[in-house]
Order: C-alpha cells, then sequence, then structure tokens
C-alpha cells in the first residue's frame, strides 16, 4: 500500500473514533443530567396553604413504591392499560407523619396551573391515588418532554382519567 493511502486510512479512522468517542461523552452527560434532574424532582406538601415539606424522587420511592395497574385515557387515545409505578399518597402523608385529621379536601396543583380536588374519603383508600412517577418500568417524562411526569397523580377509581393530575408540583390538605 502507498504510504499515502495508509495516511488516508489512518486519518479517517482517527476521525471517526474521536466522532464516536465525544457523542458517546455528551450521551453519557445528558444522561446524568437527566437522573439528576429526575432525582431532585420536588412535590411541595402543605397543609391550609402553609408549606409542611419537600419531597424528592428518593424519599418517594424509598417509602414503598409499588407496581398496579390502570386503564390510561387521553384526549388522543382510548384507554389502554398500562403497568405503573408509585406510591399511595396516604403511605406518604402517614410516613411524614401528617395526619388527616380535620382534613376534609386534598388540592393537588400542576406546573401548568391545571388544580384538582379530592375529597379526603379518596385519599384514605390505600389502593385508589397514588403518587406516580413510572409507566410501564419507564420514568415519567417532563412536560417539555411531552411527558406527564416528573409525577402524576394516579386515580384508579376515576375511569376518565380527567383527573389524574400531571407534573404535579403541590399538594395542599385543607
Ligand atoms: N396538569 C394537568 N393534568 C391534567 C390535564 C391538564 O391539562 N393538566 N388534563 C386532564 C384531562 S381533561 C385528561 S382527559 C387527562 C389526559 O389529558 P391529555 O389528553 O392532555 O394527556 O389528564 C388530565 N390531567
Ligand atoms: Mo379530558
Amino acid at each position: 500500500m502507498k504510504k499515502k493511502n495508509l495516511i488516508i486510512i489512518i486519518s479517517v479512522i482517527s476521525v471517526l473514533v474521536i466522532v464516536v468517542g465525544v457523542t458517546a461523552f455528551l450521551n453519557s452527560k445528558s444522561a446524568r443530567l437527566k437522573k439528576e434532574q429526575q432525582d431532585s424532582a420536588c412535590i411541595t406538601i402543605k397543609k391550609g396553604g402553609e408549606e409542611l415539606v419537600n419531597i424528592d424522587m428518593e424519599y418517594i420511592s424509598s417509602i414503598g413504591e409499588t407496581d398496579f395497574q390502570a386503564y390510561r385515557d387521553t384526549s388522543e387515545t382510548e384507554p389502554e392499560s398500562h403497568q405503573f409505578t408509585g406510591v399511595p399518597l396516604i403511605k406518604v402523608l402517614d410516613s411524614l407523619e401528617i395526619g388527616l385529621d380535620g382534613v376534609e379536601a386534598v388540592m393537588v396543583k400542576a406546573l401548568d396551573g391545571y388544580t384538582v380536588i379530592f375529597d379526603v374519603s379518596e385519599v384514605a383508600d390505600e389502593e385508589n391515588m397514588y403518587i406516580t412517577y413510572k409507566i410501564d418500568g419507564q420514568y415519567l417524562k417532563n412536560k417539555s418532554e411531552g411527558g406527564s411526569g416528573p409525577y402524576q397523580i394516579i386515580v384508579r377509581n376515576d375511569p376518565y382519567s380527567q383527573r389524574w393530575c400531571k407534573f404535579v408540583m403541590e399538594i395542599d390538605l385543607q
């Protein structure tokens, strides 16, 4: 082989190796950033409008996550069965030692201003209302990524999923 050809081949291979390396580096960086974003996503718990505590994904999942099945119905899709992962809201409140004495309603507020009011009896039912963060084993994406997360309140007894509050930021006991 001519020396010139060899130089060309080596140059091409070097460029490819660099491109692959840089891409892998950028991907791992964005995956790490994404994981950090996910981990630091918080929900504020309030009582009568006053902030009690801020909880993150690590705390919520440590309470004891469960998988459950529910039918998701959106404006664009027919009802479909999915497996969700989350923690019953009542368990989160119990673990924070936040009692429901004197509480009548629970107001859930989202990033986009959407607000859903639940009767306290809906919250007390452990198999009904969940703070959810995974669908079919994948973390719920943020609003900006076209998802319904990082947290979504899922109410299994609501067959139309209208009250499944997406992008949950705040839960206020009233
Ligand atoms: N934060 C938030 N949650 C929401 C909504 C919304 O606009 N914002 N829409 C509700 C309605 S009306 C329905 S039908 C379901 C599914 O809405 P989608 O079709 O917009 O996903 O989410 C519910 N939860
Ligand atoms: Mo809707």
